[in-house]
Formats: structure tokens, C-alpha cells, sequence
């Protein structure tokens, strides 16, 4: 943070992202304080906070209306106010076009490869477009000077980056992708792919969490508009301007030593009573949004194959599953979520004996507190998702083990995989082979588990998530003094 302070003195930030920082909702007509647990939310409010920052979000909350002041403004946070939240109204049918439709049934199938077919409507990219228009609108009107910095957030976005150079020609604007980026050819059966990249191509730099993922997004130019390429540079001459783009993997925040913390022991008896599970028996944990793309499914036939080949362990093993409903009006959700209960009372049924059931699954939201203590009291954690731009459930169980014993088995499809290298590394895609990951977790010895961890935990406490937003800004400092310089000569 200090270095930020040096770097960006009096700089006007503006963060772009679709959801918003604080949520007011009227719960019992009282008007209540929500914060979302969000990775990007924990990543951007520190630095939006000291360069006391304008965050543009859409208004989600069913009070957010009742708290603003005439220009859909409020400082934040409430009680002890270091920036302005400014929110932007979208009708439902705007927020089903834009939101469901184009980014989650288009976009969000499209760049994960994950065999969901992605749906791309006109009427959608209609609303997603006009969305699009609404934020830029709304980023000039919150401009002070004419050349802020903006930080555009994530796929809902492809299209503001050029709508907002048009108008502020000179402002600095990062888009980070969260989510990967696909190859050309697959990328090319968006009806849009052109105009993607083009809206994309107004930011300063566009940032993706790996180097995979910045080469795919170049191919993608290259094949698709008029371009100049600089590949050492990882550069792009597009319209008259500059592109870079650059990874910034991101990371989560390391939590604090906490004095008077329950240790690792406590914790698991505190979680194991909770759950009612016997002394004896070992756990896994899987922790996600219901997404298909996160191979939920996939996790579950490994368990399978493991219980087949080491029987010795029914009874022994139970998993447990925190699922947080996701984007459920969506078909593809629906009928994930059908499957995924399918599948648990099928392997319950197989493997079950008396009280024993070998999967626990809790479908609900939990506090990161509760995450925590779950993430302390496994066995193993399993990430198996089937593409994932980072993953921050595998940094997270790490941060949590300063027991520093578990064992992460991780899909190599995560961008995560790319830093936890003492991970069991599995394809998700071949539920023996992580069964086999299972039984070599289960078995692995106190000393070897220490080891992995300990270089895991030192990757994520260094990598930490203000040096992904640091390094993002500390980029878009340089660029600015280039620019300075190039002025005056
Ligand atoms: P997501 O696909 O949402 O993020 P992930 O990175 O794992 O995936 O982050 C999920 C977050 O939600 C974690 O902080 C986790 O603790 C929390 N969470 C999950 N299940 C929960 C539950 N049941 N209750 C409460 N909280 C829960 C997208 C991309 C990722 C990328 C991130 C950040 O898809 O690849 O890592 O953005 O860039």
C-alpha cells in the first residue's frame, strides 16, 4: 500500500465491477448492511479506499435505493466513509439480457471450454451492449479530471474499455478478465468476436491470471481484426493505440494471526460435532459455487472409482461439499444442481452403512469464518474444476492450514495449479487417476504433507492479492509517466 501511496499521488481511480462492494437490504423493514465475500471485492477495496476512489457497481439490494443521495451516490463505507460507491439501476429485463444472457449463458460457457454450449442471442447482446453504453455513461459522469485511472472488471464488461476512450481519450484503463481466455478457434463461434476484441482493445492493458490465457487473447487478435503484434512486448497496435497485455494472477488477502484462535485440533472436533461425525473418520472438502464448471460431478465418480478400489476405506471417508447456489434461474444451473443430488444419493446408497454416509452436501452460502474452520478441519481439499481462470477455494484452504498439514488436490485447469506445484496435480477428466489422488492424500505421511504446505503457504502469503492490484496499478503508473514524458519532448 505504501508503495502505492508513492506512486499514485492525487490520482483519480475508478473501479468498474458488476457487483457492488456493500448491498442494503430491508430485512423486517429494518435496512441492513450486507457485505458480499468477494475475492475481487477484498482485492480492490483497500486501494479504491486510498486513492478514495469512485467504485461504479450495479444497485443490487432491496433497500440500495432508500440510502443514496440524488446521484445514486454513497460514501462508503458507512461508517467511517474513504470513497464513494456510486450505483447504476438496471431494469430486470436489462439485467436478464446483459447479465444471464450474454455473460452467463454466452461468455461464461464460451471461455471455460466446458462443454456447455454457449447461447448467444441478439436480443441479449442487445442489452449487454446497452449495459455497456449505461456504465460508460456513467464512468465520464463520475470522471473529475480527463485522464482517471479505470479498473474494469471482468467479463460483463468486453464492451466499455472503447466506449469509454472515445470519451476520455487519455484516461489509463485496465480490464482484468477474471475468467480464462479461450483459443481462436474456439473463441471464434461468438457471432460478436469482433467487436469483443475491439471494445476490449480500449483499455491501456488487459490482464488475465496466466500467460495461456494473455496468448490466446493475442491469437484471437491476430486472427480476427487489422492489427500490428509485438509478441516480446506482449503488445498490441490496434486504432492508433497501445495495448498490453499482462498477467496478474490473483490472490486472496493473508489472514491475520488471531490471538486466542482454536487450534487445528479444536477446530476439527468443533466442526467434526457439528456435523455429527465420529472421531475416527477422515474428511474431504470441496467448496464452490454450483457451477459446472467446477466438476462437482467429476469429483464425485472419483469417489466412486476410490471406493471400488480401496473398499477398506468405506466408512472411513466422508466428503463433504459446500455448494452455494449460483445463477439458478438458468437452465444449465437447474439441471446441474438435479445431477449433483442424483449423484450424492446414489453414492450414499452404495457406499452408506447404518449412520455412515460417505457424502455430505451442504447447498448453501457460508461466512468466510465458517469456510475457514471447514478448510482447518479436512483431511484434503479437492479442487477439480474443469477450467478455471485462477481458484481462489485452493489459496484460501492453504492460508487456512497454519497447522500446516492437509493435502490440496488441485485440477491442472485452474490457473492456480501454475503456482501450487506441491499440490496432487489431477485431470479432472479421469476419475481414476484422482481416486488414486485420494488414496495418496489419505496416505500421505505428517512430514510430507508439511513440506508441500509450508512452500504452498509461502507462495500465497507472498503472492498475496495486494500484489495482484498493486502490480496492476503500479503498470498503469509507468505507462502514465511514459506518457508524461512523451508530452514534453
Ligand atoms: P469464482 O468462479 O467464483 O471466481 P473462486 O476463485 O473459487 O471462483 O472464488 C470463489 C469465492 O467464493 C471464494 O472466495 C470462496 O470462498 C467463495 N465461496 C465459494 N463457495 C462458497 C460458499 N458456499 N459460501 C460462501 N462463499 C463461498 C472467478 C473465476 C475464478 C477466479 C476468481 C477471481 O471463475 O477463476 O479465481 O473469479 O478472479
Amino acid at each position: 500500500r505504501q508503495v502505492l501511496e508513492r506512486e499514485l499521488p492525487d490520482e483519480e481511480l475508478i473501479v468498474v465491477s458488476n457487483r457492488e462492494p456493500y448491498v442494503h437490504e430491508r430485512v423486517d423493514g429494518r435496512i441492513k448492511l450486507h457485505v458480499p465475500a468477494s475475492g475481487l471485492v477484498s482485492a480492490l477495496e483497500p486501494i479504491t479506499r486510498t486513492c478514495a476512489g469512485t467504485w461504479i457497481a450495479h444497485g443490487s439490494g432491496t433497500a440500495d435505493r432508500d440510502v443514496v443521495d440524488r446521484n445514486d451516490r454513497i460514501a462508503v463505507p458507512p461508517d467511517d466513509p474513504a470513497y464513494t460507491l456510486r450505483r447504476v439501476w438496471l431494469s430486470e429485463e436489462e439485467y436478464k439480457g446483459y447479465y444471464f444472457g450474454f455473460a452467463n449463458e454466452g461468455l461464461w460457457p464460451l471461455c471455460h471450454i466446458a462443454f456447455t454450449r454457449p447461447m448467444f442471442r441478439a436480443a441479449d447482446w442487445e442489452c449487454y451492449q446497452a449495459v455497456n453504453r449505461k456504465f460508460a455513461e456513467v464512468v465520464v459522469e463520475e470522471a473529475k479530471s480527463d485522464r482517471p485511472i479505470v479498473l474494469i472488471q471482468d467479463y460483463h464488461f468486453a464492451l466499455l474499455p472503447r466506449l469509454i476512450r472515445e470519451k476520455l481519450p487519455d484516461a489509463t484503463i485496465i480490464t482484468f478478465w477474471h475468467i480464462p481466455w479461450p483459443n481462436a478457434e474456439v473463441f471464434s463461434v461468438c457471432p460478436w468476436r469482433e467487436q469483443i476484441l475491439d471494445g476490449l482493445l480500449g483499455s491501456s492493458i488487459v490482464g488475465f491470471h496466466i500467460q495461456l490465457h494473455c496468448n490466446n487473447f493475442i491469437e484471437s487478435v491476430d486472427r480476427f481484426l487489422e492489427s500490428r503484434i509485438d509478441r516480446e512486448a506482449a503488445a498490441i497496435s490496434y486504432r492508433g493505440s497501445l495495448t498490453a497485455v499482462h498477467s496478474y494472477p490473483i490472490s486472496i488477502e493473508w489472514p491475520e494471526d488471531e490471538e486466542g484462535r482454536a487450534g487445528a485440533a479444536e477446530t476439527r472436533q468443533a466442526v467434526f460435532q457439528r456435523l455429527g461425525l465420529p472421531a475416527d473418520v477422515k474428511l474431504a472438502v470441496g467448496v464452490e459455487r454450483l457451477d459446472y464448471t467446477k466438476g462437482i460431478l467429476d469429483r464425485f465418480h472419483a469417489l466412486d472409482e476410490f471406493f471400488q478400489q480401496h473398499s477398506d476405506w468405506i466408512g472411513r471417508l466422508v466428503f463433504l461439499q459446500v455448494a452455494a447456489p449460483s445463477r439458478g434461474t438458468l437452465p444449465a444451473y437447474q439441471q446441474l444442481y438435479r445431477e449433483c443430488v442424483e449423484l450424492v444419493d446414489e453414492i450414499n446408497e452404495r457406499y452408506g452403512r447404518g449412520d455412515y454416509r460417505p457424502i455430505v452436501l451442504l447447498d448453501r452460502h457460508h461466512d468466510q469464518d465458517d469456510l475457514a474452520m471447514l478448510y482447518r478441519a479436512a483431511d484434503f481439499c479437492v479442487v477439480s474444476s474443469l477450467h478455471d481462470g485462477m481458484n481462489l477455494v485452493a489459496k484460501e484452504f492453504v492460508a487456512a492450514r497454519d497447522d500446516e498439514l492437509g493435502v490440496l488436490v488441485l485440477s491442472a485447469f485452474t490457473g492456480a495449479s501454475r503456482e501450487l506445484l506441491e499440490a496432487l496435480v489431477v485431470n479432472p477428466y479421469d476419475p481414476s487417476a484422482m481416486g488414486e489422488a485420494f488414496y495418496q492424500a489419505l496416505t500421505m505421511s505428517e512430514e510430507e504433507q508439511r513440506g508441500r504446505m509450508q512452500r504452498m503457504r509461502e507462495n500465497v502469503r507472498v503472492n498475496n492479492v495486494y500484489r495482484w492490484a498493486g502490480n496492476m496499478l503500479l503498470d498503469a503508473a509507468r505507462l502514465r509517466k511514459r506518457a508524461a514524458l512523451d508530452e514534453t519532448m
